[in-house]
């Protein structure tokens, strides 16, 4: 291999013999959309159908322009500074092929944190038509157990007090909005790439709860003017290892400081209800429907659900990957199981969906070995996935009498997760929560009153009320502790 070349602007030509590049001419791109989370999930799916779209010579008035609200995104605007905002994304097939490709979509990047304003001027710029969210599903600051917004946030306390110095995606949202308001220029759409149900309606209620405190005219302008569409997203996107970079410098000839990697298989499902117009994505396979309440209720509870059926169970095994959890016969039946007996039966029939060829597609999905999607990940987060992906089938099943034993077992291993921190080996396990400290303290005191774990309102709801779902539990939290080796109540299970 030739020498490795700086992945910049300038060295597109040189690179363009050693992987496909940007053809579009990215200087001339305006940012018509705004995007709040440049993490790697953006990088592999939203900003990547934009540049298929470049790349046809289609919507060039279209760029992204990337914002970071938190400390820790200094790191990629570093990086994107020093590339131009360029990246590689390097897509991983099953059979180890590796396809790298440079992507151009994201033309300019804005830290929020220190400076608000360029943040503001740029969201409120005329050009700017979409602001497209992907912030996590903690980033939306409700209360998963009422639905409502949470006031209590001391940021959001701040920015309702000082409604020029926001810290959230709400402070900036509303600022921006009020200049645009002053300013007679059209609002922008609101787009949520978040996994929760109903994402846009869930953006559009916790934006209108924020504003109505803050200034009710806004609120009033806002609930007319700013469309909100939901959508469904999807494509596996592990963390970027130094193995990544490497590989593609040794391999590739690119010296990429943060290239991003996903699975082959990508999706998006949109409504189409836009403020201010949008890209034609559907000339790049975005598919536009009436109402994507199917689609994501169908991804979260299978597809997200799966997720954390492996990675909490197989975190206490000493699984370190969900492909390797996948290569254990035990666990790709236990989750068959959970998807076709507690997952599929609340979904009811799809339309224009083959459910079973779903899930057989997810399995190979999750089986790609070169994709290394690591167990930590999916761990990550745990107390904002877990209601939306998981707790609310449990609800679903004991409403109707269905069967909730495969995942009552996952709940039980999350306890002893967040309680012990450690597999069954005892090797520690680094627990990345914003409710760590609350679930280790109810976790911990499992051993004098079993279910305090599932007594946590706000993640639970009144769940350890039910009987028939309280003894399971019990039964099986007792087990673990006694002996935390899973895949024996796993066996015994299938
Ligand atoms: C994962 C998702 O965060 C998780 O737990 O389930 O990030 C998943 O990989 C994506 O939603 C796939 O589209």
């Amino acid at each position: 291999m030739e020498t490795p070349i700086h992945l910049q602007e300038q060295n597109l030509t040189a690179l363009k013999n050693r992987l496909p590049v940007p053809t579009y001419n990215r200087e001339a791109n305006k940012a018509g959309i705004v995007h709040i989370g440049v993490g790697g999930f953006h990088r592999a799916h939203q900003a990547y159908y934009l540049h298929q779209l470049r790349q046809l010579g289609e919507a060039s008035d279209w760029g992204i322009c990337g914002i970071g609200l938190r400390e820790a995104d200094a790191k990629l605007d570093a990086v994107f500074n020093k590339q131009d905002h360029l990246y590689t994304l390097m897509v991983k097939h099953s059979d180890g092929k590796i396809e790298p490709e440079v992507i151009g979509s994201i033309v300019d990047f804005k830290m929020g944190v220190t400076d608000p304003e360029p943040v503001i001027a740029r969201m409120a710029h005329a050009d700017t038509r979409i602001v497209s969210l992907t912030i996590t599903e903690g980033g939306y600051n409700f209360n998963p157990t009422t639905g409502e917004f949470n006031f209590d946030n001391p940021d959001i306390q701040h920015e309702l007090r000082h409604p020029n110095d926001p810290i959230t995606v709400y402070g900036f949202l509303t600022a921006a909005l009020k200049r645009r308001r002053d300013i007679g220029f059209p609002a922008f759409t609101i787009l949520s790439c978040d996994n929760i149900e109903h994402n846009g309606d869930m953006a559009r209620k916790m934006l209108l709860a924020f504003a109505e405190v803050q200034d009710m005219e806004l609120a009033e302008w806002i609930a007319q003017e700013v469309r909100f569409p939901n959508s469904m997203v999807d494509r596996i996107t592990p963390v970027t290892t130094n193995a990544d970079i490497e590989t593609l410098a040794q391999d590739f000839g690119v010296i990429d400081a943060w290239p991003v990697t996903c699975e082959p298989f990508i999706q998006w499902v949109v409504e189409d209800d836009f403020s201010n117009g949008r890209p034609e994505f559907e000339k790049v396979g975005v598919q536009f429907v009436p109402d994507v309440g199917p689609y994501e209720k169908m991804k979260l509870r299978l597809l997200n659900a799966g997720h954390s059926v492996l990675g909490l169970l197989g975190a206490l095994h000493g699984h370190p990957t969900i492909n390797a959890c996948m290569e254990d016969e035990t666990f790709t039946t236990y989750l068959r199981a959970f998807l076709d007996q507690e997952a599929t039966p609340i979904l009811g029939n799809i339309e224009g969906i083959d459910l079973e060829q779903y899930k057989d597609s997810l399995l190979e999905r999750f089986a790609n070995p070169n994709i290394k999607d690591s167990v930590s990940r999916i761990c990550s987060e745990s107390s904002a996935k877990l209601p939306k992906f998981l707790i609310a089938t449990l609800q679903d099943n004991i409403a109707t009498g269905g069967s909730i034993k495969f995942a009552t077992l996952v709940i039980a291993a999350w306890c002893y997760y967040s309680d012990k921190g450690m597999d069954r080996h005892g090797h520690p396990i680094e627990i990345i929560d914003a409710m760590g400290t609350e679930l280790h303290q109810a976790a911990k005191q499992t051993t004098t009153d079993p279910l305090a774990f599932i007594r946590q309102e706000s993640l639970f709801g009144t769940l350890a009320k039910n009987e028939r779902f309280a003894k399971l539990y019990t039964e099986a939290v007792q087990k673990i502790y006694k002996d935390p080796n899973i895949t024996k109540y796993m066996k015994n299970m299938i």
